[in-house]
């Protein structure tokens, strides 16, 4: 993402496709989440996905089935790409949060694995 400073504010540019992974096909975005609530809690089979944190502050958790890590997405860490087959756990949400995703693919239910275990199971397969 491209960042540019102007006396009037700043403006933040993505350039498609050259500065995403995939070609982008969806675009959604995550508003008016309660501070105390929890996202995610869930893994996608095929679906890549780049969050891209437009203003407030966020806690992602990424789980490949091995490891483990936290990334904490905030105006100066605004991006995070997402691969399959990745359980995500998006927490501690900043007052007025709005978290922007890119995503590979439209939308489709039967793409989620929602169940930790057959996501563990589907990870160590793969
Ligand atoms: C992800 C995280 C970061 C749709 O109808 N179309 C859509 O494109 C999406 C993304 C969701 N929905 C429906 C499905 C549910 O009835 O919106 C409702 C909320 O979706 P969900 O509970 O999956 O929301 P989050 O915030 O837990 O997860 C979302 C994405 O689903 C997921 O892919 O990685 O944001």
């Amino acid at each position: 993402m491209k960042r540019i400073e102007t006396h009037a504010g700043g403006l933040d540019v993505i350039e498609l496709p050259c500065q995403v992974p995939f070609p982008v096909q969806r675009i959604y975005w995550l508003r008016d989440t309660p501070v105390d609530a929890t996202r995610g809690l869930h893994a996608h089979r095929t679906l890549r996905q780049v969050l891209v944190l437009v203003s407030g502050n966020v806690r992602v958790e990424l789980d490949n089935g091995h490891t483990t890590t936290v990334h904490k997405l905030d105006v100066d860490n605004p991006q995070l790409p997402i691969e399959p087959v990745t359980w995500r756990v998006l927490s501690e949400f900043g007052e007025g949060t709005v978290l922007m995703v890119l995503a590979s693919a439209p939308y489709d239910p039967d793409d989620y694995i929602r169940d930790y275990s057959t996501f563990l199971a589907v990870a160590r397969a793969s």
